[in-house]
C-alpha cells in the first residue's frame, strides 16, 4: 500500500518535472541565441542580448521552488528505499528461522524412525507406534504449514525486490532530471556573462587602438608580436591571442629584459581593491593605467597554448628590488579551474615562493578550490591565488604596507622568500611572454622539482 502510494507520487512528480523542466536541447538553443545573432556573428559585435520576458526574481523564485520540491521528493524516495530494505531484511530473517525449524523437524523425524523397533510387536509397542504415528502426522502437517509460509515469504521478498528495483530506477531518472535542470548558479552565471559582454561592448576600445586596428584578423597575438613588428615603446595595445574569442587591451613592456612582455598584474599604491570574487578574477579588474589584474581568461589565452616565461618584480618599503623569473609558466582553462599547470626553471634574487603552488587550482573568496578542507585560504588570507593549503606567496593579498602584527601573517601582498609572510610589499608586477625555445634541463626542473615542504596552514 505504502509502496503503491510512492509510485503514484513518483508518477505525479515526473509529470510535474516534465512540465517545469526545459529540455537541454532547448536550453542549448537559448544559450546559443544569446551568444550569436541571426547573422551568425559573434555576440560582441551585435546589439545587447534580449533577456527573457520573465523577471530575474520570478525565474529565480521558480528555480528555488523546483529545487526545494526536488530535494523533498528525493528525500522521500530515500526513506522509502530504507523502509523497504528494512522489511526485506526482516522477511529474510523470518525465512531463515523457518528453514532452521524445518531442519530441526527433519532431525527429530530421523531420530524417531531409528527408535522404532523392528520384528515382533507387543501391545505396548503397538500403542507406542500409534503415538509415534500421531506425532509424525502432526509433524508432517507442521512441515506443510511451514513450507506454505516459506513460499509466501519468498513471494513477498520477490515483490519487495521488484519494488526496490522500480524505486531505484525512478531515483536514477530523477537524478538525471536534476542534472538537466537549470540551477540558480547557472542562471546567475549567465546573467553575469551577459552583463560583462554588454560592458565590453560599451567600453571605448578605439581610444587605445594602434593604427593597425582595421580588423581583428590583423591584430597581434601578443606583446611579443607587437615588438617583433617594430614597436619598441611600452604602452597599452590591443591584442587577440589565437584562441581568444575577442580582442582585449593589455599593457606591453617592450623594454625590460629585451621586452615582449605582457603585464598580467600590477600593484604599487593600493588604490585598487584586490579582494574580489571569481567573476572579477576571471575577466579582470582595475585600470590598465594604474593597478589591475588582467583576468584569468586572458592569462589562459596568453599562456595556455604555448609555454610562456613568467617574470615577477617586487619592491619593499625600503625600495629594495627583487625579481623571480620562471622559464615556463602556463595557466589552464576555466574548466580546469585555471590551474597553474606548468611552472619551473626558477632564477632570480627574490627566492622561489611560487613552485609550491604549481598544480593548484585558482581560488577566490567566493570560490574555494584550495587544498585546505577545513576552510577557505582566500577568505582567511584576504586574497585570490593558486592556493594549496595555503601559501608561500600571496601577491593578490591585502595591500598593508610593510611589517605586520602577528595576527596579519599571510594576509598581505607577500613573497615568502623575500620579506616573509609577515610583511606586505610596496610593489608587485607580473609579466609573461612566449618562450620560443625551451632548454631540456628546464623541462626536467618543471616536472621533477617540487618543494620539500611548505607553510601548511593547520
Ligand atoms: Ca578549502
Amino acid at each position: 500500500m505504502l509502496l503503491s502510494l510512492t509510485l503514484y507520487q513518483i508518477i505525479f512528480f515526473s509529470i510535474f518535472i516534465t512540465a517545469e523542466y526545459v529540455p537541454s536541447e532547448t536550453r542549448h538553443r537559448q544559450r546559443s541565441s544569446a551568444v550569436t545573432s541571426t547573422t551568425g556573428l559573434p555576440f560582441f559585435n551585435q546589439s545587447p542580448p534580449q533577456l527573457p520576458h520573465r523577471s530575474n526574481g520570478d525565474i529565480e523564485y521558480r528555480l528555488t521552488r523546483l529545487e526545494v520540491l526536488l530535494v523533498e521528493k528525493l528525500e522521500n524516495l530515500r526513506s522509502e528505499v530504507r523502509e523497504s530494505t528494512r522489511r526485506l531484511q526482516a522477511l529474510e530473517w523470518q525465512s531463515n528461522e523457518a528453514h532452521s525449524t524445518l531442519e530441526g523437524l527433519r532431525v527429530d523425524l530421523n531420530r524417531f524412525a531409528q527408535q522404532i523397533p523392528s520384528g515382533v510387536q507387543t501391545p505396548s509397542s503397538q500403542h507406542a507406534n500409534t503415538l509415534l504415528e500421531q506425532r509424525v502426522d502432526n509433524l508432517a502437517k507442521g512441515i506443510q504449514i511451514l513450507v506454505a509460509a516459506t513460499r509466501g515469504l519468498t513471494s513477498d521478498i520477490n515483490g519487495l525486490k521488484r519494488n526496490i528495483t522500480s524505486i531505484a530506477n525512478d531515483t536514477r531518472y530523477l537524478l538525471r532530471s536534476t542534472s538537466h535542470l537549470v540551477t540558480k548558479q547557472f542562471f546567475n552565471h549567465g546573467i553575469l556573462e551577459l552583463k560583462h559582454q554588454q560592458l565590453y561592448q560599451s567600453s571605448p576600445l578605439s581610444t587605445y587602438c594602434p593604427s593597425s586596428s582595421s580588423g581583428s584578423s590583423e591584430l597581434p597575438k601578443s606583446c611579443q608580436e607587437i615588438q617583433d613588428s617594430g614597436n619598441s615603446k611600452s604602452g597599452i595595445y590591443r591584442i587577440q591571442p589565437e584562441h581568444a574569442a575577442k580582442p582585449f587591451m593589455v599593457v606591453c613592456d617592450l623594454e625590460t629584459l629585451n621586452g615582449g612582455w605582457t603585464v598580467i598584474q600590477n600593484r604599487f599604491d593600493g588604490s585598487q581593491d584586490f579582494y574580489q570574487n571569481w567573476h572579477e578574477y576571471k575577466y579582470g579588474f582595475g585600470n590598465l593605467g594604474g593597478e589591475f589584474w588582467i583576468g584569468l581568461e586572458n592569462i589562459h589565452h596568453l599562456t595556455g597554448y604555448e609555454v610562456n616565461e613568467l617574470f615577477i618584480e617586487l619592491q619593499d618599503l625600503e625600495l629594495q628590488n627583487r625579481t623571480a623569473h620562471y622559464a615556463a609558466f602556463s595557466v589552464g582553462p576555466e574548466v580546469e579551474s585555471f590551474t597553474l599547470k606548468v611552472l619551473g626553471g626558477y632564477s632570480g634574487n627574490a627566492g622561489d615562493s611560487l613552485l609550491y603552488h604549481a598544480g593548484s587550482r585558482f581560488s577566490t573568496k567566493d570560490m574555494d578550490q584550495d587544498g585546505w578542507p577545513e576552510g577557505s585560504c582566500a577568505q582567511a588570507h584576504g586574497g585570490a591565488w593558486w592556493y594549496r593549503s595555503c601559501d608561500m606567496s600571496n601577491l593578490n593579498g591585502r595591500y598593508l604596507s610593510g611589517e605586520l602584527p602577528e595576527q596579519y601573517i599571510y594576509q598581505g601582498m607577500y613573497w615568502g622568500e623575500f620579506r616573509g609572510a609577515q610583511y606586505s610589499l610596496l610593489r608587485s608586477r607580473m609579466l609573461v611572454r612566449p618562450r620560443l625555445q625551451i632548454n631540456p634541463s628546464i623541462i626536467n626542473d618543471i616536472f621533477t622539482a617540487r618543494p620539500a615542504n611548505g607553510n601548511e596552514l593547520n
